[in-house]
C-alpha cells in the first residue's frame, strides 16, 4: 500500500514539503515546549512555580475539566504563594500563552487541543475559556511566558489534570 505521504507527494509535490516543514516545525515546538517542561513541578495546594521569575500562578476551574465539554478557569499570577492568597496579584510583563498538551499520544508522541480563548480581565487575572480536553488520559495544561517582541520563549509551567 502507498504511504498517504507518497501519494502527496506524487499529486501534489510541492505542497507536501510544505507540509513536511509544518511537521517539522510542530516537532521543534513540541521539544522546545516538552524540554523544559519536567524540570519544574506543581506544589501541593497547587500553586504553579516559575523557576525563572519571581512569579507564581494559579489555576481556579470555573467549569471543571471534563471529556469535550467546555472547561474553563482563572488564571492569577502573583509574586509569591502568600500574595496569591491575598490576591496581590501582579501583570507578568511578557504574553502569555496557554496550551493544552497531551503527552505520549500518537505517531508523534503527543499533540494538542484547538487554542483555548485568553482573556485578560484586571491585573494578574485572565478568563481562560473554551479549553477542550479532546481525549481521555493525562492531559498538560502548558502556561508559557514569552518576551513581547522576539516571542522567546522566558519560562514554561505545567499543570496535569486527568481526564476520565
Ligand atoms: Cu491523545
Amino acid at each position: 500500500m502507498l504511504h498517504s505521504d507518497d501519494l502527496l507527494q506524487q499529486v501534489y509535490p510541492r505542497r507536501s514539503s510544505r507540509m513536511k516543514m509544518q511537521r517539522l516545525a510542530l516537532i521543534l515546538y513540541s521539544l522546545m515546549v516538552l524540554t523544559p517542561l519536567r524540570s519544574n513541578a506543581e506544589s501541593e495546594n497547587g500553586t504553579l512555580f516559575f523557576s525563572t521569575q519571581q512569579l507564581v500562578a494559579q489555576i481556579e476551574f470555573t467549569e471543571e475539566p471534563k471529556l469535550n465539554i467546555e472547561s474553563a478557569w482563572t488564571l492569577r499570577f502573583a509574586e509569591s504563594q502568600e500574595d496569591l492568597k491575598s490576591k496581590s496579584l501582579v501583570e507578568p510583563d511578557f504574553d502569555i500563552e496557554v496550551k493544552l498538551w497531551m503527552s505520549g499520544c500518537g505517531p508523534k508522541g503527543g499533540h494538542p487541543s484547538a487554542p483555548v480563548k485568553i482573556q485578560r480581565i484586571s491585573r494578574g487575572t485572565y478568563d481562560i475559556s473554551q479549553a477542550y480536553f479532546i481525549m481521555s488520559g493525562t492531559w498538560d495544561i502548558v502556561i508559557a511566558l514569552r518576551e513581547r517582541d522576539s516571542k522567546k520563549l522566558v519560562d514554561i509551567v505545567t499543570k496535569q489534570v486527568s481526564i476520565k
